[in-house]
């Protein structure tokens, strides 16, 4: 008998059922911890036979401000009775809106509406390569982008192909040409890399998938000077990292430094739906012309009126700053774990890597579902923390607590 059929034997009526309907007719790219979501409220999930849990990873922080947020649940039900798509074919009412609010929060003048993440990626990407060729004067099929090793920046054939993890990228080559890899953190490494061909430096300002990876202090700026030096964009992926996670609106604010670009997802869409964009300024995003790009949802009138309450929300530095806070409870949690269990762990803000000794995270974080706590590991021996950041103090230090018992069963 497989684990995953042992998992479904051991669960309870609906669960079991719902287990095994995907078992059998979803694809298995992925192996979620055995457990069926039905509800949700704030930073607490139910599964579909009635039992309770902490959610500390809110959908990866799409569901930074909890699972039916009601300022942003009022907003697409407001939405769901006047319009929900037009395309872009037409305009629609809330584009502008949704426009002049996220462009304000970046402090940047232009945006481009996408869905997922690895599209507004995407998006980035064609954007640095088609200013290389206009503005910067690269040679036409010339432009090259460097990228950091332990990237993720999602699952499209050109992002995995410049991915250094084998099961992101192993089995779906041939890969698009024009990406330089080096390792994250490493300036010297990035000012040689950088040569006239050089367009664009694509990075996470932290390192989600990397297991919540921080750069040493100083890179940011760093690489920012050198950018800026070379004639050459900085792309800083805020997919995970921005919207307030950290403690700041984006992870690159710990370094007061303001990229060429950032690439948004997840948060924007409140949890409750897909929202991506690229915020630039003119001088770059001015490069899109008609037919250039594009797509059918983005910037659906639903999808603009849930983001434009996300950035209200963020407007006011509540967030942000219930993420600090929290994130000194959550650090000071951390660093009082067993240590012997404990090889090292990174945070900032609501946000933690935690790399465990002598058992996978896998084995963990099935331990921590056990007692009620919902958390993913990451590269075998790493286990993610960021719960909502609605959260509340004595639920995080509970969860904490839960982990602390569960590494010293
Ligand atoms: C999955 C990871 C997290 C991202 C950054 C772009 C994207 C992501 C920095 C693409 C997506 C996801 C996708 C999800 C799991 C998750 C993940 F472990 F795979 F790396 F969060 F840590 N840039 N991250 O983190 O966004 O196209 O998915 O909207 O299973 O692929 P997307």
């Amino acid at each position: 008998m497989t684990t995953q059929a042992m998992d479904v034997t051991t669960k309870a009526g609906a669960s079991a059922m719902a287990i095994a309907q995907v078992e059998a007719h979803a694809a298995h790219n992925y192996h979620p911890l055995p457990v069926v979501l039905a509800r949700g409220e704030g930073a607490w999930v139910w599964d579909a036979d009635g039992r309770r849990y902490l959610d500390l990873l809110a959908g990866y922080s799409a569901l930074n401000f909890g699972h039916l947020h009601p300022r942003l649940v009022a907003a697409a039900e407001a939405q769901l009775g006047r319009l929900t798509l037009t395309s872009r074919a037409f305009h629609n009412d809330l584009l502008g809106t949704f426009a002049v609010e996220v462009t304000a929060l970046c402090g940047m003048d232009m945006l481009l509406p996408m869905n997922t993440g690895a599209e507004a990626v995407e998006t980035a990407l064609k954007m640095a390569r088609k200013w290389g060729y206009e503005r910067k004067g690269v040679p036409e099929g010339a432009a090259k982008i460097v990228v950091m090793g332990g990237n993720f920046h999602g699952r499209t054939t050109t992002i995995v192909g410049f991915s250094d993890d084998p099961s992101a990228r192993n089995g779906f080559g041939p890969f698009t040409p024009g990406f330089v890899r080096v390792p994250f953190g490493d300036v010297t490494a990035l000012a040689e890399a950088i040569d006239d061909e050089t367009v664009a430096v694509l990075l996470e300002p932290i390192q989600g998938e990397g297991g919540v990876v921080i750069p040493p202090d100083g890179y940011l700026r760093a690489v920012r000077a050198l950018c800026t030096e070379r004639d050459v964009l900085m792309l800083a992926d805020e997919i995970q990292s921005g919207l307030g996670r950290t403690g700041e609106t984006f992870a690159c604010d710990h370094e007061g430094v303001v990229p060429d670009a950032y690439i948004l997802g997840k948060a924007l869409g409140g949890g409750i739906l897909p929202v991506s964009a690229v915020v630039a300024n003119r001088d770059v995003m001015g490069v899109f012309r008609p037919g250039e790009h594009g797509s059918t949802f983005g910037g659906n009138p639903l999808a603009c009126a849930v983001g434009i309450e996300v950035v209200r929300m963020l407007r006011t530095g509540e967030y942000q700053a219930r993420a600090r806070e929290l994130g000194e409870v959550l650090w000071d949690r951390l660093a009082a774990l067993p240590a012997g269990q404990v090889a090292a762990f990174r945070a900032r803000g609501l946000w933690a890597g935690i790399d465990i000794v002598g058992r996978t995270g896998r084995d963990v974080c099935e331990g921590l579902l056990r007692r009620g706590v919902l958390a993913k590991d990451t590269h075998g021996s790493t286990i993610r923390i960021a719960p909502p950041l609605v959260i509340e103090r004595s639920d995080l230090e509970w969860a904490i607590d839960e982990l602390a018992e569960e590494l010293r069963s």
